[in-house]
């Protein structure tokens, strides 16, 4: 049923969707003062950092940075420190008392986590924030993924449609086996590469490198100079509507989980036995292989289980079918699970 599910055909009249979808995405958008009161509350956390550790500086990160933040989303920090061998751990706990006395609401370090970090909430702004130490690989993600929503604005408005559904559908909880909105974008970037004509380009794979950067080791480079590829997807005219249908139709029938790695970084495809992501070693199964696209040793994947694999797919499947045969889908895609 996969393989000739594979080869169905969009329905004709799928671009009649793209304005109930697009309205959705325009929705989505977090309006002008969201981010005014997000740069307030970052300038406010800037005073209270400097004035302890006067060599550290707060970088944003994550979706209030990357373009593919949705209305109302936290607020991702990095405590940028020039000393890599500080004591996290004793920064963050120290960093906590400062800010629970500075009334910051709900303030909990989470030192033991993988990736330690503050949780607060802004009383003044009601942002709720959390606050890493020297994660620099995000912050350069995050510059990455940015530079690429700047190519073809099908890829924000995929994005934040894709986003929306899968906190809808409950699929968007990696403590649950299920997907990072970082792992989703991923994904979307993936797809627009893969579309005939490409809509994006490889941006680590053009011959001239604009952005260098050594970080942890691991060497970040990639053509940015993304104001020169505003036309790059423009002998593609799918509409975002084809594009969405497509999407899901991509990750329900399309693409082979067992064998292959989903990566942007590269156009050529990577196979699962190639990074050696075959079999499963302790907690990580490799069921559905996301790399990063600098750190290519890590697998955005691994949280997904037997379980949550099955449902990722079927979640993939239903979105599929919903929008392949409902003369009104929005509604139905959408729906609380
Ligand atoms: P939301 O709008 O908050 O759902 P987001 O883009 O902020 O989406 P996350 O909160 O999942 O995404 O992650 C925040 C950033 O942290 C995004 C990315 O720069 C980085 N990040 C998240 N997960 C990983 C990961 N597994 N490996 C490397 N970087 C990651
Ligand atoms: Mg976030």
């Amino acid at each position: 049923e996969r393989i000739s599910r594979r080869h169905i055909k969009c329905r004709g009249d799928i671009d009649m969707l793209k304005v109930p979808l697009l309205a959705i995405y325009e929705s989505l958008i977090p309006p002008k003062e969201e981010k005014e009161k997000q740069m307030q509350l970052l300038t406010s956390l800037e005073k209270l950092v400097v004035n302890e550790w006067p060599c550290a500086r707060l970088c944003l990160f994550g979706s209030c940075a990357n373009s593919f933040g949705v209305s109302n989303s936290d607020l991702d920090v990095c405590l940028v420190h020039r000393d890599a061998d500080i004591d996290k751990a004793e920064i963050l706990l120290k960093l906590a008392d400062r800010l629970q006395s500075a009334n910051f609401q709900n303030v909990q370090a989470l030192t033991h986590a993988r990736v330690p970090i503050i949780k607060l909430k802004d009383p003044v702004t009601g942002i709720s924030c959390d606050i890493c130490i020297n994660n620099v690989l995000a912050v350069v993600n995050t510059k990455l993924l940015r530079d690429y929503a700047q190519i073809d604005v099908r890829l924000p408005q995929l994005a934040f449609i894709v986003k929306h559904w899968a906190k809808s559908r409950g699929v968007n909880e990696t403590y649950q086996g299920t997907l990072s909105s970082y792992a989703y974008v991923l994904m979307c970037i993936h797809f627009l590469q893969h579309r005939d004509p490409p809509i994006l380009p490889c941006l680590q794979e053009t011959k001239i490198v604009t952005y260098h950067e050594i970080v942890d080791n691991i060497e970040c480079a990639y053509f940015d100079q993304v104001e020169n590829l505003k036309s790059f997807g423009s002998n593609n005219n799918e509409s975002v509507a084809r594009l969405v249908w497509g999407f899901f139709h991509y990750w329900a029938y399309c693409h082979d989980y067992a064998n292959t790695v989903i990566s942007i970084r590269t156009k050529s495809t990577i196979s699962k036995r190639a990074k050696d992501w075959t079999r499963r070693i302790g907690k990580d199964r490799h069921l559905i292989c996301i790399e990063d696209p600098f750190e290519t040793s890590h697998d955005l994947g691994r949280v997904v289980d037997k379980y949550s694999i099955k449902v990722l797919r079927e979640e993939f499947e239903r979105a599929a079918i919903i929008l392949q045969t409902y003369p009104n889908p929005c509604e139905k895609l959408f729906e609380p699970f």
